[in-house]
């Protein structure tokens, strides 16, 4: 046969489906329909990183299939456009953010084009689109109106290189998730979301959704419940005043030697005039200041602090006096910014006891503590009440109603979780629809004023010590003010990066709306997302923020469902040949357009899911990308060997229904890599036998399409089946001919028969080592003995030799 001209294939059809409309998501609401997310990606200048085609070609594959299975398929794609990557190379370059944007766009939609993915191109969200952003804002007011979007001045994450404020979320591990430099904290007054009203529900909602564990796990440990009590410690110095602590183990109050403050806690400044060593404190305080939250939370030995000289504590249930300490392992931002301090149980006071010289008092007995914390369960002592009592839960459920007798403490529960740092001192991002009036305060922009316009201006740096450009453009920040007209001034902060992804699978929904964000009608159809797959390194980030903007727009009726995405994925990274990550300072990146260029998107699609499991990093390898040019050619050589007769052999047929089935099934766990495997084999059987009947081969190409689409495409219509390919429906196998041959085979110790079994025909050799081994007449000869050596001779025995 020729050679396979795939540059002149794929086009073909890509125009074909394109002018079809072959992917368009139908708004016929009596078919079951099928919804099917990919994170959309940043048109970053740099182009598609094969990266990209691994994490779309799952749930394509997925979505192909799924079309052929009768659904109405929504796939849709778009971009997340706002942010700081396409603004610094607008400053670079002095291109205009919007022009640099526009063109990437149209980058990126030629490469995905290229590759042929069944995206349906007439719902392409743009974050930076007014008519998207519009929305983005008209949400903001609605959190504005319900108390949950608010400013406040207190410690803030800043990247200095940046020139932003971060979230915790974008500054985990104590880096900027966009530079990666060093964080400082810094007080300043920022917008925030007060996600950690939604905790509990974040929290809750996972156990209605189906993600991998290990999404769940992350999600779960960010939030980080935690339940406890926050007890109230009297001030020697100070009879009106209380220092509230929260603590997990109320149970180890009788432990209690000394407490910790944060060194930013207000407390010190309530009382500076009567603190003797305030200088020493403002001088700890300062150095903390440049320490980031992270390494404050990292457990180093070697603790620091400062004696409070002119505050004692009073410990509630003992009466004791107790010094109080401020040093840096205790963070203001969680709890109370104050502890009480046991060292014989806790590690961190331990370490910090030993140093300063404090007593180490054991309430919990089970360990040494002449040489560390005992953290363990155990019997209480030295502690009034509680002791005897060897169980923790019950000792914290007496301590509690010791506390509450006296008025001084109560049960709490506490979040790992900060309200969200939702704002950017940057240009490139939805202005926040705020004015500030002399007279009213902060007013929103009326909802029928939206979207309220970035302005299109020439200079758009930031300015020095973190202050966005928007404030340096006088026609923008002069206004009147809504509600009294008066002179008023507008925000000029604009949102966050995370802000337009919040809630853009609800736009592609009804993508064209211009009354409403989505219609309810299109959002009861469509939502939740099905199956949303996606990067590991978003669980903590754009996966609890959108979770949240939608249980948001939940509470206030405006979506149908508590949870957006019913289920969720994630497939691994692609690493380049030399096994390290993909990095353009390493030159070890691989372009998708080359490996287009060179073998044809089929094979491109077809090697991102080959190259090991899915959901697992893996290393780039030519060779592999070899291997699957080889069997594509080797599909289309295929048509040479159609027969018109119906014979074939049973044994082909049966390898063809196994084969379907295998497909069928792998494709749902997203076990890509051995189902292209199983048609590799099956293809190598065709190649043995001879020939292909044409209802076979036409089986083949709808198993082989949604992974390899064009040539499936092509070879369906060289071989004369009736219409094309992509609408047709799924093939479906028969349960029988997916049976096994089974055989009998006898096992035998040291030579002697011991018992008969039943094995696969084509079973391989360990598979039935194993089974022979688990069979029960087998483990009882055996037991206590050693096997020195297993003989399989296919087909007839098993002979195991043991002493
Ligand atoms: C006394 C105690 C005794 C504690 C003991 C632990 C063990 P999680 O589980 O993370 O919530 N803590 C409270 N607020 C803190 C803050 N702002 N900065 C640093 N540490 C803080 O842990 C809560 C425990 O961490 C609290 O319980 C408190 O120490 C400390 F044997 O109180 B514990
Ligand atoms: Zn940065």
């Amino acid at each position: 046969s020729n050679k396979y001209d795939f540059a002149s294939v794929e086009p073909k059809w890509q125009k074909y489906w394109e002018e079809h409309g072959s992917f368009r998501a139908s708004e016929d609401h009596t078919k079951p329909k099928f919804y099917a997310l990919v994170e959309f990606p940043y048109p970053s200048g740099h182009g598609m990183h094969v990266g990209h085609i691994k994490a779309y070609s799952g749930l394509e594959v997925v979505s192909r299939k799924r079309r052929m299975q009768g659904y109405n398929v929504l796939f849709p794609i778009g971009f997340d456009a706002y942010g700081l990557p396409t603004e610094n190379t607008a400053i670079k370059t002095g291109v205009h953010p919007r022009k640099v944007t526009d063109d990437n766009i149209v980058k990126f939609t030629g490469q995905l084009k290229r590759v042929g993915f069944s995206f349906d191109w007439s719902r392409v969200i743009d974050t930076t689109d007014e008519k998207y952003y519009k929305w983005t804002q008209w949400i903001f007011l609605k959190m504005f109106e319900k108390g949950l979007a608010f400013r406040d001045k207190t410690l803030v994450n800043y990247c200095p290189s940046c020139k932003v404020v971060l979230s915790n979320e974008d500054s985990q591990g104590g880096k900027c998730d966009i530079c990666h430099s060093e964080i400082v904290q810094k007080t300043k007054e920022v917008w925030y979301l007060r996600i950690t009203e939604y905790a509990d529900k974040l929290l809750q909602g996972l156990e209605e959704v189906d993600y991998l564990p290990n999404v769940k796990l992350q999600q779960q440990n960010w939030i980080g419940k935690s339940t406890g009590a926050f007890v109230n410690f009297a001030v020697k110095e100070h009879a009106d005043e209380k220092l509230r602590i929260y603590t997990t183990r109320p149970d180890t109050l009788y432990g209690v030697t000394f407490m910790v403050i944060a060194p930013e806690h207000p407390i010190i400044q309530k009382y500076r005039d009567s603190i003797a060593n305030i200088a020493e404190l403002d001088a700890y305080k300062t150095e903390c200041a440049k320490k980031s939250e992270f390494e404050r939370t990292q457990l180093v030995k070697d603790k620091t602090g400062v004696k409070i000289d002119g505050l004692t504590g009073i410990n509630p249930v003992t009466g004791k006096e107790i010094p109080i300490y401020i040093s840096d392992y205790v963070m203001m931002g969680y709890g109370t910014g104050a502890i009480m301090a046991v060292p014989a149980h806790d590690t961190r006071d331990y370490d910090f006891a030993k140093k300063f010289g404090i007593d180490i008092i054991e309430v919990i007995k089970g360990g040494d503590i002449s040489k560390e914390a005992y953290t363990g369960d155990g019997e209480m002592v030295n502690s009034g009440i509680l002791n005897g009592i060897t169980n923790k839960k019950d000792a914290i459920a007496k301590m509690l109603e010791v506390l509450a007798e006296k008025g001084c403490g109560e049960k709490g529960v506490q979040y790992k979780m900060k309200d969200w740092a939702f704002n950017r001192q940057r240009y490139w991002g939805e202005p926040i629809p705020i004015v500030y009036c002399p007279k009213c305060g902060m007013v929103p922009v009326p909802y029928d004023q939206l979207p309220l316009r970035l302005p299109p201006v020439e200079n758009f740096e930031p300015g020095k010590d973190g202050e966005s450009p928007l404030a340096k453009i006088e026609s923008f920040v002069n206004c009147k003010c809504p509600k009294c007209g008066a002179a008023a001034r507008r925000e000029t902060d604009t949102m966050p990066q995370w802000a337009g992804s919040s809630w853009y699978f609800l736009r592609y929904c009804d993508p064209h709306n211009d009354k409403e964000f989505a219609s309810q009608e299109a959002l009861k159809y469509w939502m939740p997302v099905d199956w949303y797959n996606g990067g590991m390194e978003h669980v903590t980030r754009h996966m609890i923020y959108s979770r949240f903007w939608h249980k948001f727009l939940y509470d206030l009726d405006l979506v149908p469902t508590s949870e957006p995405y019913a289920k969720r994925t994630a497939q691994g990274l692609i690493l380049g040949p030399d096994g390290e990550k993909m990095s353009k300072s390493r030159g070890n990146v691989v372009d998708p357009n080359d490996v287009v260029d060179v073998y044809g998107a089929d094979v491109l699609r077809l090697y991102v899911l080959f190259m090991g499991d899915y959901e697992k990093a893996a290393p780039w390898s030519d060779s592999s990308v070899k291997g699957c040019k080889r069997f594509v050619d080797r599909i289309w050589a295929l048509q040479d060997k159609v027969t018109d007769s119906d014979s074939y052999s049973d044994a082909l047929r049966s390898k063809m229904h196994k084969t379907i089935k295998k497909v069928s099934e792998d494709i749902e766990s997203m076990k890509f890599n051995t189902a292209i495997a199983a048609m590799m084999t099956l293809l190598n059987d065709i190649y043995d036998a001879g020939s292909i009947t044409r209802k076979e081969f036409r089986d083949l190409l709808v198993l082989l399409y949604p992974f390899a689409p064009h040539v499936s495409e092509e070879l369906y219509q060289l071989i004369g089946c009736e219409g094309v390919l992509s609408e047709q429906e799924w093939v479906t196998y028969d349960e029988a001919l997916c049976v096994d041959d089974m055989i009998e085979i006898v096992v035998q110790i040291n030579g002697k028969v011991k018992t008969k079994m039943n094995i696969p025909a084509d079973a391989e050799k360990e598979a039935v080592l194993e089974q022979a081994a688990a069979d029960t007449k087998i483990m009882e000869a055996t037991a206590g003995k050693t096997i020195i050596k297993q003989i399989y001779v296919p087909k007839k025995l098993v002979n195991f030799v043991v002493k």
